[in-house]
């Protein structure tokens, strides 16, 4: 049984803590991981903020990457020596969802590794946020969290198609299905909202206007493949993206931050029968309030995105292949890599806007 220094947030708006576990072995159907990167993606933080409940106390990270150690009975898809990226939907294979194809909304994989008791403290159990847990040195999760890829990849590129990257691209492309020359908008520029607009790029979209706050994130929106930026602090972004769509309105909005006064910017700067897509994450218990008549009457529609409808079996791969390619940035999403003991720093580095992603390296 190894040990594990880990990520530990005792409970919601306490200080994050870097504690030695106990990780227990892999029974059937699992896989030890021994992470190589996680990235730190915005749903930890609201996590410690408490805004996304989360069992505590709880190792954070979900966006990760690392190298098969050991499996249970039963794993078939990976071996010893993989390199595999972490899915943090977890799927059972045998639920409707799963049924259906669309494997991203199966329940009973992720409730299931939710109560996996991977992580133990003096005899008590520390949980894993979302069944994942990769701000660790080692991990265990069910069989079908692990995606492998080639060895080629580093694992800290490898760890932002763990969750920022998929959900981006995956929001262009597979829930919104975005048409070469159709019009989107980006609210929000950070880890996600930069592969909502590399995605958009890779869709062919045009024009991709990319609205945030920050002067630094809207110049990594130019270089992720946006057309044109709104400082939305300074400009009022429904009337400057009406302006650029000869008063129409954009196609697809994508509210990427999780703030309802901007998932009403984004329906009203969608165009008569255009969608906007939530991928931010609201604090719970939020509630939206649009214009309920300009759905019939301007039939516009309002719909969410989890992890990009992604199927990972096929979309991780796809993934790695465009980076492969040159066409999916990767290497430019990372602007610092931390040591598991600065964690705090990188959530810091993250609040204060400094950086497209910051990543843990082990
Ligand atoms: P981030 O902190 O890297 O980026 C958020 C960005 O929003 C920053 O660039 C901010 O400057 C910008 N911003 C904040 N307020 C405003 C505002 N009023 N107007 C314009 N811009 C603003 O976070 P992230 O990219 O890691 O995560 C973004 C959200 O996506 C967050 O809520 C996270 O929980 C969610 C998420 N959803 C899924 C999913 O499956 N739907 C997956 C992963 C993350
Ligand atoms: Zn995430």
């Amino acid at each position: 049984m190894p040990t594990a220094r880990a990520a530990v947030l005792p409970a919601a708006r306490e200080p994050l803590a870097v504690d030695t576990l106990k990780v227990r072995d892999p029974r059937d159907g699992e896989v030890l991981v021994r992470i190589g990167a996680s990235g730190v993606c915005h749903s930890d933080l609201h996590a410690i903020t408490g805004d996304l409940p989360m069992p505590t106390p709880c190792v954070l990270g979900h966006e990760g990457a690392g190298t098969v150690e050991a499996v249970g009975s039963g794993v078939r898809h990976v071996a010893v020596g993989d390199h595999v990226v972490l899915n943090w939907v977890p799927f059972c294979g045998a639920c409707w969802y799963c049924q259906s194809g669309r494997n991203y909304l199966c329940e009973t994989g992720y409730v299931k590794a939710m109560g996996a008791e991977v992580f133990h403290q003096n005899g008590t159990t520390v949980n894993q946020f979302a069944g994942v847990g990769s701000m660790a040195e080692y991990t265990v999760v069910p069989e079908s969290a692990c995606i492998p890829i080639g060895a080629d990849v580093p694992l800290d590129r490898a760890c932002l198609i763990g969750c920022g990257v998929m959900t981006g691209v995956g929001a262009v492309i597979n829930t919104a299905r975005v048409q070469p020359g159709e019009s989107v908008a980006i609210f929000g520029a950070g880890g996600v909202g930069l592969n909502v607009v590399q995605g958009a790029q890779i869709a062919g979209a045009n024009p991709i206007i990319a609205i945030d706050l920050n002067e630094r994130k809207l110049g990594f929106a130019k270089q992720f493949g946006a057309t044109h930026t709104i400082n939305a602090g300074s400009t009022d972004p429904v009337s400057a993206i009406q302006d650029l769509t000869t008063g129409r309105g954009v196609d697809y909005a994508f509210e990427v931050i999780g703030r309802a006064d901007v998932v009403m910017q984004a329906f009203m700067a969608v165009r008569r029968g255009g969608r906007a897509v939530v991928v931010g994450v609201p604090p719970a218990m939020e509630m939206f309030s649009l214009p309920g008549m300009l759905f019939p009457l301007a039939e516009k529609s309002l719909i969410g995105s989890l992890y990009g409808s992604s199927l990972l079996a096929r979309d991780v791969p796809r993934l790695i292949d465009l980076y492969r390619a040159g066409r999916l940035k990767l290497d430019e999403l990372i602007t610092r890599r931390y040591p598991l003991t600065q964690v705090g720093d990188a959530f810091a580095a993250m609040e204060k806007g400094e950086v497209a992603r910051a990543v843990l390296v082990f």
